[in-house]
């Protein structure tokens, strides 16, 4: 930064100030958002797009341009999956923030710059907004909910007449990795449950 010539202060002999100006980048504080994929078993091939990050740009009196941007996530596994999207900072709102997505099921969710963002002082901020997800055990038929329409193919996985690898992942309720009475008890209490 360019040194300051100091200004004269007339009829004060010793003691003078300089008061640098702000720059024009001070006025503005500058929002970041980064989204990040994170799930638990195998990948969600369509994930979420758009990859590239959220900048917004601006301050209390002029607002932040742009104050909102959408994500997609689809889920692109063969079976339900719950999922959260998770952000770290308060000038970020999120919604829906949560759900459950069936096979080959995609939701928008909101990215918002919300109010808390005109008290920031001027600066560089910046927020990663994680989602997560995992597989909705117990959604036997992929309708996004545990009920009794799910107990013929959890009985078929759990005599073993049906032995597809996806629908053995959401039968193992416990996720010890077999199927058997102890999944039986948790199937029940998740169809209880609804
Ligand atoms: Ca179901
Ligand atoms: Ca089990």
């Amino acid at each position: 930064m360019p040194s300051e010539s100091a200004g004269s202060t007339p009829g004060s002999g010793l003691a003078r100030t300089v008061q640098k100006p702000n720059t024009i980048k001070a006025l503005s504080a500058t929002l970041i958002a980064l989204a990040l994929c994170i799930g638990i078993g195998p990948p969600l091939p369509e994930g979420v797009t758009p990859e590239s990050g959220f900048e917004s740009i601006g301050n209390a009196s002029m607002g932040f341009v742009p104050g909102a941007t959408t994500y997609t996530l689809q889920n692109g596994v063969e079976t339900s999956v719950q999922w959260t999207a998770v952000g770290a900072q308060p000038w970020l709102s999120i919604a829906p923030s949560s759900g459950v997505l069936g096979p080959g099921g995609s939701v928008d969710i909101m990215i918002v710059i919300n109010p808390a963002a005109n008290g920031l002082p001027p600066g560089d901020y910046k927020d990663n907004i994680s989602f997560n997800w995992t597989v909705l055990r117990g959604d036997m038929n992929g309708d996004t909910r545990v009920s009794t329409a799910d107990v013929a193919l959890f009985a078929a996985v759990a005599t073993g007449q049906n032995t597809d690898t996806d629908l053995f992942r959401v039968a193992d309720m416990n996720e010890d990795g077999s199927v058997d009475g102890r999944d039986g008890a948790g199937f029940t209490a998740a169809i209880l449950g609804n």
